[in-house]
């Protein structure tokens, strides 16, 4: 039986991406570094720190711990300027209508996220009301792939993982809930997502039917 969906929030519920991409790419300006699209594609689901580095990759610099922090921490500061921007007409097509339903059939909702702004997105979203448990990428020693942030959501929410299911838009974000033992459902290509348990292109592409199909127990 389906208990638990537990969402990622940026390509899933909202598309902070482009967000991420704008504040990365004035800090490389700055910096004087290169950074493209194509790069930023590489930044989904990875954390702020991981991320930093991906920009630097390629910079030559080599930069001490304390430096790195205050980057981060600059671009972040960008960052949370335009998410403070963010209104309930940012939610990705169909998730509404999805996680009304899903919690009308009593099926809890948990948030396994790696940003540390998922709390303030989900309220700016309008989007809190509907989660029992948002987990907390701070107390974590790995990120995605790594299936700990998708076990301590379903811990929190009291369910085992084989009763759960997972939505990510990120390869690394599939591969951790097929590793935590849940049924993973990818937004986005067959390219990239090729090992979910179902595939869609957009949140708008599901139903509470087609999600408890997966789980027949
Ligand atoms: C999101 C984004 C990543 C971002 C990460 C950390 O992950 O996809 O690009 O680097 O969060 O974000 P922050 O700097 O806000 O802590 P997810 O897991 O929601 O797709
Ligand atoms: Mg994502």
């Amino acid at each position: 039986r389906l208990e638990a969906v537990i969402f990622d929030l940026d390509g899933v519920i909202t598309d902070t991406a482009e967000y991420h991409y704008l504040a990365w790419l004035a800090l490389a300006d700055g910096l004087g570094v290169p950074f493209s699209r194509e790069k930023n594609e590489r930044l989904k689901g990875v954390s702020r720190m991981e991320s930093l580095d991906i920009v630097l990759e390629d910079s030559g610099l080599s930069l001490p711990e304390a430096e790195k922090q205050r980057l981060a921490e600059q671009k972040n500061d960008h960052y949370r300027e335009m998410i403070g921007r963010i209104t309930p007409e940012d939610l990705l097509p169909g998730i509404p209508e999805l996680l009304d339903s899903l919690r009308e059939r009593g099926i809890l909702l948990g948030l396994a996220s790696a940003s540390l702004n998922a709390p303030q997105i989900l309220e700016r979203l309008g989007a809190a009301r509907w989660f029992q448990a948002i987990a907390d990428p701070a107390g974590l020693r790995k990120g995605k792939p790594d299936p700990e942030i998708f076990l301590q959501a379903a811990e929190l929410l009291g369910v085992t993982p084989g009763h759960c299911i997972g939505v990510e838009d990120a390869a690394a974000g599939i591969a951790a809930i097929k590793a935590a033992g849940m049924k993973a459902v990818g937004i986005g290509s067959a390219a990239q997502l090729g090992t979910a348990d179902l595939l869609v292109p957009g949140p708008s592409g599901l139903s509470v039917e087609k999600l408890m199909e997966l789980i027949q127990l």
